[in-house]
């Protein structure tokens, strides 16, 4: 037994805004998780320091089963980005805790390394094709073996995903209400095939090409995208239609072999049941921050490893250098791995936030210090307050609210 004396909040801006966990231990042993909810942080610190942290105060760290069950039934008010947000954090510092209590990685907990390393894709984006095909160049000479592939569409005026000028990825800009951008679908239904085309073209078949569709299309659409996509051979295609539906996917399926991977705005195992039972993606998205933390992110993986769905998490650069550490680890050990995202994280994060994992030849390994093997520099992350950004909003040519 060993209690938790202080559980922090610490809300960061180096770069973009994250929102970390720390508990402690009677015995001094610190656990870092991440809580950060692009553009609602405050609503996930709130719930945790005003509701969970009080709670967590006394409790013995090593029970990390027991306290999941207490903060998921013991809320009435279960699920959902915000309280599935603030459980994974401290979640994640529990393992965290008993990795360093333990002298072992937080994969060696989890049953050890099934693999030697874990695939990653990166992002590779230009404000035209030519300029894209330079950014997967790079990529490819980096020893990247899977890349995603977006441009602006030609058209357009703003297109989710491409940095703008001075932006080593993209981010949305700092800004008091949302920004918002002018959404048609036909121009970029026509574009998806040439732009995924021109990197076949360019650059073969030797490496796995994904696309992020970003929840655009109608099913109707995302059907025959999908089969437009199909002699481009893509390892998948990204949220091709709002997934609070989950038997449109059947229509996608019907029309088109185009793997599909769903699940980053998903928070539970309920939100990803029916597309993993029927088969309806091949990769399910959900990731350890925003989905319960490791202890619920491997009872979906166990449940998709059922049924022949591989894992691909979520890794934007708005879920922190914890939030990687903690997939990495999961990534290693679990045996229906697929791939990770790895958007990297913009100077000055590593200012605040210390790593060990490390990028090799396409792939990561989380290290093997104790517990997950990131540390946070508390008084570097004063440095930096928080600033409000927002998401942006899209809008169609008649000005009717869409999907983003
Ligand atoms: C995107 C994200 O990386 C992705 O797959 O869908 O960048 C997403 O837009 C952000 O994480 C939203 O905060
Ligand atoms: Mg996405």
């Amino acid at each position: 037994m060993t209690r938790i004396v202080d559980a922090t909040v610490i809300i960061t801006a180096p770069g973009r805004n994250y929102v970390t966990l720390k508990l402690t231990t009677e015995d001094g042993v610190v656990g870092w998780g991440d809580a950060t909810l692009n553009g609602r942080e405050l609503a996930v610190a709130a719930y945790l320091r005003d509701h969970l942290c009080p709670l967590l105060i006394g409790r013995d760290a090593h029970r990390i089963e027991d306290t999941w069950q207490y903060l998921y039934k013991g809320a009435y008010w279960r699920r959902g980005p915000v309280t599935m947000t603030a459980i994974a954090a401290v979640d994640v510092a529990l393992w965290d805790i008993k990795g360093k209590i333990a002298g072992l990685p937080v994969y060696q907990l989890l049953g050890g390394a099934a693999r030697d390393g874990v695939l990653v894709y990166g992002h590779a984006s230009g404000h035209d094709v030519p300029s894209m095909l330079d950014d997967v160049a790079r990529y490819l000479d980096l020893g990247y073996q899977a890349v995603r592939a977006q441009a602006s569409v030609p058209g357009l005026e703003k297109t989710y995903g491409i940095p703008s000028d001075g932006q080593a990825v993209y981010e949305p800009a700092a800004s008091a209400r949302p920004q918002e951008d002018v959404w048609d679908t036909a121009p970029y239904l026509r574009f998806a095939p040439e732009l995924l085309g021109a990197v076949r073209e360019r650059f073969g078949f030797g490496f796995h090409l994904l696309h992020d569709v970003h929840h655009r299309l109608s099913p109707i659409e995302a059907a025959r995208l999908g089969r437009d996509l199909e002699q481009h051979r893509l390892f998948w295609m990204e949220d091709p239609t709002p997934a609070e539906d989950q038997s449109a996917f059947r229509l996608i399926r019907e029309h088109t072999t185009t793997p599909v991977a769903v699940g980053e705005v998903f928070n539970s195992i309920w939100d990803c049941q029916q597309l993993i039972t029927e088969r309806l993606i091949d990769y399910i998205r959900t990731s350890v921050s925003h989905s319960g933390g490791i202890t619920h992110l491997r009872r979906i993986f166990a449940l998709a490893e059922l049924y022949g769905v591989r894992t691909g998490s979520h890794g934007a650069g708005d879920l922190s250098p914890v939030s990687l550490a903690a997939a990495l680890h999961v990534d290693l050990s679990v045996p229906n791995f697929g791939i990770q995202e790895y958007m990297g994280h913009a100077s000055p994060a590593d200012e605040v936030f210390h790593t060990s994992y490390t990028f090799s030849q396409g792939s990561f390994h989380p290290g093997d210090a104790p517990g997950l093997g990131v540390e946070v520099d508390e008084r570097a992350a004063a440095a930096f307050p928080y600033e409000p950004r927002y998401l942006p909003t899209n809008r169609r040519r008649d000005g009717s609210v869409h999907d983003w």
